[in-house]
């Protein structure tokens, strides 16, 4: 082990201090400009009280066998032996698969892990699931529900608006005018999933204005444009109102670009109709827009006017696509993108995630990265990602899905590496539900998270700074050493020795490690990538040595330039080649909550509908600035945020005083379908009626054994519905809901959930 050993997170590259095998300090890569203050979770996480010292079983499994019971979360566990462990869980596996079939496992076991090639949870579990015989699996991601399932219906990719984004550099250079729906947070860009090393957003963003270049930023929160912009506090869920007005200004002063529209987009006819209302009579006016985004019309008309007028962007944060009808954000702002005809000229066109991730506006990597072979999975049941508590509920029934009619499996043991579903799924009384319905849960993790709690066999997992291992992303110029810095905490084990203790059990050791230690994995990798790619790389030991080593990147794009530059040689991967903004396919499905153009559908949960008398305030669950996701939680930056241990609700005054409430009081935050407790900030910078709660308080149920109780850390998930996005991608919706608050005067219960359950 080195001294001052280096390291990759989803948030940035440092070098730490340790002592008695604990982080105590970290500094920040030196070629990080703009550092994620996320670092500073790191000190203190490898002996941190949550961690899960060594391998564990809940009682009543233990006791009575597995099988469907409400349990799960409140009763005790009982410390096991690794070969116990081992045992009973390939006793479990074995019983699972033989009674009924592979498709009885649920492994989708989604969720971020840690960054690192080889020790990545999912790639390990998932590896070994397929050897097993197969697993039933999960498609797309709670990060792009909607978009992943819409946008290669209309531009034939969703990962290439990413990957392949117009880079920041050219926006600084070509952009007049970037148009922000969601705005540009900077606190999103510190992430990019598998690592990154720099951070330029910050800095692309002050040359940008330098330049004389403008934002405007439609969003209900001041704060997620940093510095200098034009605010247009619009009621939230009403973006697609809004670009359906800018489009109806271009449409009707003659300001589309209808050769664009002709050249490079099918379907505009049938979408203009519904814009001005030819067969519904209610054209998609800026009249009609404010009514509903309380937004002015004489603004969205000169928004309009100035959009078609100067070099524009028209960007859309993946957070409007994690709301009901979540589809329609990103394909109308495609849609209002191609009606200005910028699409694929320098500084123009569309974006998507500008400010949800660090990925956009970073140049792509030329190659691909070591990677762990996976194989072929033999089970072809499937879910989008986000219907894990109706597959669970509902076994045998049927859904719609991107066009087909697919059947929900009936689960019987539901395994999890690398993902916090009490962080990431929507309506948490309604998953305690469902996942009291299986036989048996399974969870990795390093940390009692509350899905370790849930579980029936715990395994403890090292976390990434306990094996060597390496890193990067495909928008990072950099591949990451990331040795060792300690021994792994008690007895927690890698998750690949523990899959290859198992699969020796179950009798395919051989075919899962391939004869390989985790260290000669991690040189096989990485020389058979070495191999395979057209630039020269150092062997493994001087890489090693090193610590870094620099990728070839691709510099200077313009999304769809190539497609713009010449559309029959570069087609889209769509039916017609072209921007899809009629869609044939959609049309034919029938859905009644995605129609065959992008359309303005009134949502369930906002401002403007019946619920919000009951409910008045708009909750934004978004992502939060001190941690990512549920991960250290319980880290300095995390815990200081939180307001008398819980989590910061923000209120705009006027709201606050409503209610009796001031800055630094507890709240109960609740709706019909759950509550939990809050700290009070004030914020001026909100639109009044909304409020803001970010996702990732550890949920801590002040009864464990009533699936019903207030969370009384301030997890937002006990209130979000679980919905779907539509009938086509059945997305996740948990961006917002609406709530009410009042004052908590009780007795202020203790937060518990970074303590360990009792283990007898
Ligand atoms: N209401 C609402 N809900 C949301 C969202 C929202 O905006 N609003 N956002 C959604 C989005 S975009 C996402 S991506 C999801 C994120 O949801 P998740 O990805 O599930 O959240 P994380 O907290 O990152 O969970 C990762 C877990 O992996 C564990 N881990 C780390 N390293 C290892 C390892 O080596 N081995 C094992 N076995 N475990 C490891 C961590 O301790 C942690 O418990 O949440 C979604 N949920
Ligand atoms: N610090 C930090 N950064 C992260 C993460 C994290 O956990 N922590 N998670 C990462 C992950 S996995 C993902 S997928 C991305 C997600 O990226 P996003 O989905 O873009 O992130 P959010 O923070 O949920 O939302 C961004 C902003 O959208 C605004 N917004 C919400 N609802 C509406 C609306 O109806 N209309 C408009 N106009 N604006 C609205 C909110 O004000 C919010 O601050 O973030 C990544 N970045
Ligand atoms: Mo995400």
């Amino acid at each position: 082990m080195r001294d001052n050993p280096s390291s990759l997170t989803h948030w940035g590259a440092f070098t730490a201090t340790l002592a008695d095998g604990e982080i105590t300090a970290v500094t920040p890569f030196p070629g990080d400009t703009d550092p994620s203050p996320l670092l500073g979770n790191i000190p203190g996480s490898l002996r941190h009280p949550s961690r899960i010292t060594g391998p564990a079983v809940r009682r009543g499994w233990l006791h009575d066998g597995p099988g469907p019971t409400t349990a799960r979360g409140a009763d005790e566990f009982i410390a096991v032996s690794w070969e116990e462990l081992a045992e009973l869980l390939a006793a479990e596996l074995r019983r699972v698969v033989d009674t009924y079939g592979n498709e009885a496992i649920y492994g989708g076991s989604y969720g971020w892990a840690s960054a690192g090639r080889f020790h990545h949870a999912q790639s390990q579990v998932h590896r070994f699931l397929k050897l097993l015989g197969g697993y039933t699996f999960s498609r797309h991601s709670y990060s792009l529900g909607a978009t992943g399932v819409i946008m290669p219906r209309v531009v034939g990719t969703h990962d290439d608006l990413f990957k392949r984004s117009t880079e920041w550099n050219v926006i600084v250079e070509h952009t007049d005018l970037l148009v922000c729906f969601g705005g540009v947070n900077m606190k999103n860009t510190g992430i990019n999933h598998g690592g990154t090393t720099g951070h330029p957003a910050r800095e692309a963003l002050r040359r940008f204005r330098d330049k004389g270049g403008r934002i405007v930023s439609i969003s209900p929160l001041r704060s997620d444009v940093d510095g200098d912009c034009q605010w247009l506090p619009a009621v939230p869920g009403t973006d697609v109102a809004i670009m359906l007005a800018l489009a109806y200004v271009l449409a009707t002063e003659n300001l589309a670009d209808r050769d664009f529209l002709d050249t490079y987009c099918t379907g505009y006819e049938q979408f203009e109709r519904y814009l001005l209302g030819v067969d519904d009579s209610e054209p998609k006016s800026p009249q009609w827009a404010a009514g509903i985004c309380g937004v002015d019309a004489a603004v969205l008309t000169e928004l309009a006017r100035t959009m078609a007028a100067q070099r524009t962007i028209v960007t859309v944060s993946w957070s409007l696509q994690r709301l009901r009808h979540g589809e329609q954000a990103p394909w109308m702002g495609v849609t209002l993108a191609a009606m200005l005809g910028q699409i694929g000229l320098p500084g123009g066109g569309f974006g998507h995630g500008y400010g949800s991730m660090n990925e956009p506006g970073l140049p792509p990597v030329r190659v691909r990265l070591p990677s762990l072979p996976q194989g072929a999975n033999p089970v072809q049941t499937f879910i989008p990602v986000a219907a894990i508590s109706d597959m669970l509920l509902h076994p045998g029934e049927t859904f719609t899905y991107n066009g087909r009619t697919l059947t929900y499996p009936n689960i019987k043991c539901v395994y999890w590496a690398g993902g916090n579903p009490f962080h990431h799924h929507q309506n948490l009384p309604r998953l305690r539900r469902a996942l009291a319905r299986v036989d048996t849960v399974v969870v990795h993790d390093p940390y009692w998270t509350p899905m370790a709690r849930h579980a029936d066999i715990v395994v403890p997992s090292t976390t990434a700074f306990e094996r060597d291992d390496y890193s990067g992303s495909r928008n990072d110029p950099l591949l990451v050493a990331m040795p060792a810095m300690a021994p792994p905490y008690a007895q927690a084990r890698d998750d690949y020795t523990t899959f290859a203790a198992l699969a020796e059990r179950l009798g395919f050791g051989e075919q899962f490690t391939e004869g390989r230690t985790a260290g000669q994995w991690l040189r096989h990798m990485y020389e058979k990538w070495s191999r395979e790619v057209n630039f020269a790389v150092p062997d493994f030991d001087q890489f090693w040595a090193d610590g870094l080593l620099a990728l070839p990147v691709e510099s200077g794009l313009t999304l769809m330039a190539d497609f713009r530059a010449d559309p029959l040689a570069h087609p889209l991967a769509t039916p017609s080649g072209r921007i899809e903004i009629f869609s044939d396919e959609i049309a034919g499905f029938g859905y009644p909550d995605c129609a065959g153009h992008p359309r303005w559908y009134d949502p369930v949960e906002w401002l403007g509908g019946q619920r919000a008398e009951c409910f008045p305030l708009h909750l934004i669950a978004n992502q939060p600035a001190t941690r990512l996701h549920s991960q250290l939680d319980g880290g300095a930056v995390s815990k200081n945020a939180k307001i008398q241990g819980r989590e910061p609700l923000r209120m705009h005054p006027a709201d606050a005083a409503q209610r009796g409430l001031a800055g630094g009081d507890v709240v109960r935050v609740f709706n019909d379908r759950g509550s939990c407790l809050a700290g009070v900030v004030l914020d001026e910078g909100l639109l009044p009626r909304v409020v803001q709660l970010s996702t990732g308080a550890w949920y801590d149920p002040l009864d464990p054994s009533d699936p019903d109780s207030m969370c009384v850390h301030g997890n937002p998930n006990v209130l979000t519905d679980d919905v779907g996005t539509s009938s086509l991608a059945r997305g996740c919706t948990g961006a917002a809901v609406l709530v009410q608050v009042e004052k908590f005067d009780g007795p202020l219960p203790p937060v518990r959930a970074h303590r360990p359950p009792v283990i007898r």
